[in-house]
């Protein structure tokens, strides 16, 4: 099973800036856990960030048939963006909408998600453990629930 992670814009700025927040790693040691994690389950994931909307709209487009599910960090975009819910709607595989704060306990212009209605689901602010459950939420959803 192939799962890919999206990160959108600034996450690239992982444990650099605003560690109370955003916590303390870096995208690249998110990735690694995750990698260790998902070897012990068989699972293959590819991890991808970008600055650029029009970027995550193609490789959304792109998962299509090359991976079972998305899990997706969109960043702001997730606060403003048509064009991701487009791809989204149109790729007809599971995404798991995820984020390492919790929004909702944030600004008022973070609670609303463009994405979330066509997203299987929301994981918002467990820190790193959002990016597990996320995981855990992809295979689970892959495999079919017992
Ligand atoms: O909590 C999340 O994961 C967010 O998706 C992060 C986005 C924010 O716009 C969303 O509302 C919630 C921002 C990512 C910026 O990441 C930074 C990391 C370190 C320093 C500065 C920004």
């Amino acid at each position: 099973m192939r799962i890919l992670f999206l990160n959108g814009p600034n996450l690239n700025l992982l444990g650099t800036r605003q560690p109370e927040v955003y916590g303390r790693l870096t995208l690249a040691d998110l990735e690694a856990m995750i990698r260790r994690r998902a070897e012990a389950a068989e699972v293959i994931v590819e991890f991808r960030q970008s600055n650029h909307e029009g970027q995550l709209v193609d490789w959304l487009h792109e998962a299509r048939g090359q991976f079972a599910a998305v899990v997706l960090n969109a960043g702001a975009y997730t606060h403003t963006s048509v064009a991701l819910r487009d791809a989204i709607t149109a790729i007809e595989i599971p995404v798991i909408e995820i984020h390492l704060s919790n929004v909702h306990a944030r600004e008022e212009f973070r609670h609303q998600s463009m994405i979330a209605p066509v997203c299987r689901g929301q994981i918002t602010g467990f820190g790193a453990v959002s990016y597990f459950l996320g995981l855990e939420a992809a295979v689970l959803l892959v495999e079919g629930t017992p």
